[in-house]
């Protein structure tokens, strides 16, 4: 794999430089030339700045077509390409500067277009080997401590291929494309899948639901989070007709409710394809393109890769719920800088252990079945509930907290916080809770509780661990109220 990922991709679109690769609505379309020629200008200018392989370039930038081409710019160079999500406040990029040690950080995308204007390309392709690093992306520990997942250019080639072919991608297909391009999901499934075909993706810059049903009759493959299919079914127009040249909706980040899946399939005649997968592993399962896609499933392991599911002895078990664990060359090769992590995260033989409970069947098709930890998963971001709760605990008028998921109709889950008041300062429990907002300042909005609720005190065992199953049995339908 001498020119590493972006060599793969060129392979693909080379015979066909004026087929449209991304098309921003009322906005001029780019070729895969045009691509090519742009992140060729990207790697010119990261390298002008001093930027060689191996480097981090960290990236928190509003969606655009440059976005794209920074990113295959940097991949272009060898360097590694760190992408922070838009929501993150000062503090949390400062952290994860600290922690990457990037030779060029890019927050604002006037910058980065001025920056290009004045490149010289640079064409060249970095020899790069499947073992090198291509990204970090960062997820949050159950600690609160941000971990740098690393991908390497074999983990992106392999999985982009295993999906293009799982998922039957021709160049004749048009992708709608309405996820962020800071996770995984938006920048790498989605995107790299479309490119390996050389097909064209409608590029929106946001998922507005109006927006994404007036380009579908356009498309013939969407991906999305569980919100994006809850939001669309709530519009009138969602029908068959809609998705008349529509031969895939892809869900995955989340888990999709069997309900959904059906109001999707009743509205649309389309059967929601859902996959799993994770920053570390990329994608991992999929339900089968042709085949029964059976709600509530994440189907088989994907070509090449190989899924065990281990239960309390850590033997491999069929049929009975476990511990998922992943092996094959779509797992990465650890955390940045944390051999710890790293260690952790894998068993004496080498799987990947998700942190995910499953159950395989005995044709090998997975159902997930919840996770060992409490992270939430909101609207398809993960948010962990011992951050936010050492942000709340530091408060002088809290004695402590319980933050959990719960049920919530747009998000799928929803973050709530359960608060015992030091005695003497409840009297106002609004007040309280605008405070407590306040004392979240340092943390991204999507990880704030949507709602705080005052106990007067938080249910535990007889060890004196809080019974975070309890509270979410106990408050299940707060968000539906
Ligand atoms: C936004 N907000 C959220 C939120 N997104 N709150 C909780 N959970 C979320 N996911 C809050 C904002 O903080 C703000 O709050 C308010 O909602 C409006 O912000 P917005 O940006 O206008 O919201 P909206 O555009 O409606 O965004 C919702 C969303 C978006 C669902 C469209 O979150 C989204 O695109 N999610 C997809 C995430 C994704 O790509 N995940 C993939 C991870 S990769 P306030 O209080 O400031 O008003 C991965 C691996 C895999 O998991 O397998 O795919």
């Amino acid at each position: 794999m001498n020119g590493g990922f972006v060599g793969l991709l060129r392979q693909s679109y080379e015979p066909a430089p004026d087929r449209v690769c991304l098309r921003v609505p009322a906005g001029p379309a780019m070729t895969y030339g045009d691509m090519d020629e742009r992140s060729a200008l990207a790697a010119g200018w990261l390298r002008s700045l001093g930027v060689s392989a191996g480097d981090r370039v960290v990236a928190q930038l509003s969606k655009s077509t440059d976005g794209v081409a920074l990113y295959l710019g940097v991949l272009r160079l060898g360097a590694v390409y760190v992408p922070l999500n838009t929501a993150y406040t000062e503090a949390e990029v400062d952290w994860f500067v600290d922690d990457a040690e990037p030779a060029a950080v890019l927050r604002d995308a006037d910058a980065l277009a001025g920056g290009l204007a004045g490149a010289q390309p640079c064409h060249d392709i970095a020899a790069c080997g499947t073992d090198d690093l291509a990204a970090l992306v960062y997820t949050s520990g159950t600690t609160g401590r941000p971990k740098g997942a690393m991908l390497t250019h074999g983990n992106l080639a392999t999985n982009a291929l295993a999906l293009n072919e799982a998922w039957a991608f021709q160049p004749e297909d048009v992708l709608l494309h309405a996820l962020p391009i800071f996770h995984v999901h938006g920048l790498m499934v989605a995107l790299h899948t479309a490119m390996l075909s050389a097909c064209e993706t409608i590029f929106l810059e946001r998922f507005d639901a109006a927006e994404v049903l007036a380009c579908l009759p356009e498309a013939t493959v969407m991906m999305g989070v569980p919100t994006y299919y809850s939001r669309l079914t709530a519009l009138d127009g969602l029908d068959a007709a809609a998705c008349s040249r529509v031969r895939l909706l892809v869900s995955g980040s989340a888990p999709m409710t069997a309900e959904l899946h059906r109001a999707v399939a009743e509205r649309t005649g389309c059967e929601v394809l859902e996959r799993y997968g994770m920053s570390e592993a990329l994608m991992i399962t999929s339900n089968p393109y042709d085949g029964p896609r059976v709600a509530g499933t994440v189907g088989f392991a994907l070509p090449g890769i190989e899924v065990r599911v281990c239960g309390d002895e850590g033997a491999p078990t069929v049929g009975r719920a476990g511990m998922v664990q992943v092996r094959g060359p779509n797992v990465g090769p650890g955390y940045w800088r944390r051999p710890d992590a790293t260690a952790e995260s894998r068993t004496v033989d080498g799987w990947f252990v998700t942190g995910d409970v499953g159950r395989l069947d005995a044709d090998g098709r997975l159902t997930l079945e919840g996770r060992a930890g409490d992270m939430i998963i909101s609207g398809g971001l993960n948010v962990y509930p011992a951050e936010i709760e050492q942000a709340l605990d530091a408060h002088p008028a809290v004695t402590e907290s319980a933050v959990v998921g719960l049920a919530h109709p747009d998000l799928g889950e929803a973050v709530a916080a359960f608060v015992v008041a030091e005695p003497g300062t409840a009297g106002d429990p609004d007040r309280l809770a605008s405070d407590l907002a306040g004392t979240l300042a340092d943390a991204a909005r999507f990880k704030h509780p949507k709602r705080f609720v005052m106990v007067d005190e938080l249910p535990r065992n007889a060890m004196g661990k809080v019974l975070k199953a309890e509270l979410r049995a106990r408050h299940a339908d707060l968000f539906s109220k």
